[in-house]
């Protein structure tokens, strides 16, 4: 059947015309929160990355946007669809990783896991009140010894009477130092994986920050150290009893990064795509010359891709058909697209790339950490290699 094509404009920003697959309520927010990171993010994250600071300022304008567990239904929380979250993150993430992070342990993590495996007295009591940004959560799976594997963790949970009494140490927590409560995964005498709500003040609990990082320097990254930490049974989610209760949660956020990343590398490209413009060496602008043309098309493709596979892994999460190894593909394929975006911004950018005064290196060290973090690059090849074989790669 023969159309007639409607004349369509290219838009640098969204070349694959993507704004029009979004519902009006999808852009509302969307542009709301892109509002939000432009104003009171943009201008200053720069110095926050240097200083190596998370201004805990922001927590109660995120709570007033209605960011924190808003995908989550009931005890007051918003219930918005999963694009709608994904849309957040990618919004918050064209900011900074490290914002996104706050977000998403918050929601993702933290709130999700008393959400879905905490009792009704635990969600009554942290849910609304982490809704509104009172009390903030940090989400304790890795140790030092125990990162990719979470299985081998060493944290250990012993009954005594009505209580438990938790010993050891977690490892690269974030909002570990600023959280009221502290979801902690430990193995009990039988073996089984129990989570805890561990609260800031119990007595042998401490959460000191961890320093040095030279990625996601706007966040606060923490160690979480456990002696002897009585803990009332009342504390234990009741629900879950093995390492399904922490990697359900990880979903979540991974499903988070899949669209946070793409904010990321469209912030590295549309400033490239700026100073291509604007940069005259040898008698005009960089971006006259083929290879920087080459570098920004490869650089839009990646973006785009990138969302178009975030908005569909969206859609079928709102169906209810997403499964966790398509989350792994998303996460494997946006991450390293928007690294790949993010260095080749930094060498358009030529010396001015290595300067926080442009965004493109901060976010560029940013995806080191997020490559890394809810499952490295390698944990997901091996997801989705499981899933494409039916052969577990993992172990020996
Ligand atoms: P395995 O034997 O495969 O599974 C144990 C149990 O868990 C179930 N399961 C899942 N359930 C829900 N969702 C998933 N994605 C699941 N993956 C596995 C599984 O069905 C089984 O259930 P059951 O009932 O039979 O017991 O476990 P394994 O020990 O072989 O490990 C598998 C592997 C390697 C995939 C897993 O350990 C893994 O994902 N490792 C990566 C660890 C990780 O991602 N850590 C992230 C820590 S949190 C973080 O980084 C926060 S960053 C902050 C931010 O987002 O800003
Ligand atoms: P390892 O597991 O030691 O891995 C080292 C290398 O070996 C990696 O390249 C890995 O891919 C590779 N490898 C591992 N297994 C295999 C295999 N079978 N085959 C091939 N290669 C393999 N954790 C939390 O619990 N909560 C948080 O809030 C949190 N926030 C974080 C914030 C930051 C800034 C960072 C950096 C990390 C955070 N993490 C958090 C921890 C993060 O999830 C872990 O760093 C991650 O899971 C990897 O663990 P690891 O660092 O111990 O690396």
């Amino acid at each position: 059947m023969a159309t007639t094509a409607k004349k369509t404009e290219i838009d640098p920003r969204d070349f694959l015309a993507l704004d029009a697959l979004l519902s009006d309520e999808e852009r509302a927010i969307r542009d709301t929160v892109r509002q939000f990171v432009t104003e009171q993010v943009k201008p200053y994250v720069g110095e926050w990355f240097e200083r190596g600071e998370l201004p805990t300022e922001l927590i109660p304008e995120l709570a007033r946007l209605g960011l924190f567990g808003m995908h989550l239904e009931g005890y007051g929380l918003p219930e918005a669809s999963s694009v709608m979250y994904g849309l957040v993150c990618q919004e918050l993430e064209a900011g900074d990783a490290g914002i996104r992070s706050l977000v998403s342990v918050q929601g993702s993590l933290s709130m999700y896991a008393i959400w879905k495996w905490g009792s009704e007295e635990q969600k009554q009591r942290w849910l609304p009140a982490m809704h509104a940004g009172e009390k903030i959560g940090c989400f304790g799976l890795t140790e030092p010894d125990a990162g990719s594997d979470p299985g081998s963790m060493r944290t250990t949970a012993k009954r005594d009477g009505a209580d438990w009494i938790l010993n050891g140490s977690k490892m690269w927590i974030t909002n570990g130092s600023i959280a009221d409560v502290a979801v902690v995964w430990a193995r009990t005498e039988g073996g089984e994986i129990n989570g805890f709500l561990v609260e800031k003040d119990m007595a042998g609990f401490e959460a000191p920050l961890m320093h040095h990082k030279l990625s996601l320097r706007a966040s606060v990254t923490s160690e979480l150290v456990l002696r002897d930490v009585r803990v009332p049974e009342e504390n234990r989610f009741p629900e879950i009893a093995s390492l399904r209760g922490p990697l359900s949660c990880l979903n979540e956020a991974r499903f988070g990064i899949v669209f946070g990343v793409v904010g990321s590398a469209r912030t590295c490209l549309e400033t490239a795509l700026d100073y291509a413009k604007e940069r005259i060496v040898f008698g005009k602008p960089i971006a006259g010359y083929q290879l920087t043309q080459q570098k920004l098309a490869e650089m839009a493709l990646e973006v785009n891709r990138g969302a178009l596979v975030a908005l569909h892994l969206g859609r079928m999460k709102d169906e209810g058909t997403l499964r966790p190894e398509h989350v792994s593909m998303g996460k494997m394929g946006n991450v390293r697209g928007a690294l790949d975006v993010a260095r080749t911004a930094r060498s358009i950018l030529g010396g001015n790339g290595i300067t926080l005064e442009y965004p493109v290196i901060r976010h560029m060290n940013n995806l080191e950490t997020v490559l890394t973090y809810e499952g490295t690059h390698e944990v997901h090849t091996l997801s989705v290699g499981k899933a494409l074989t039916g052969e577990n790669a993992f172990r020996s």
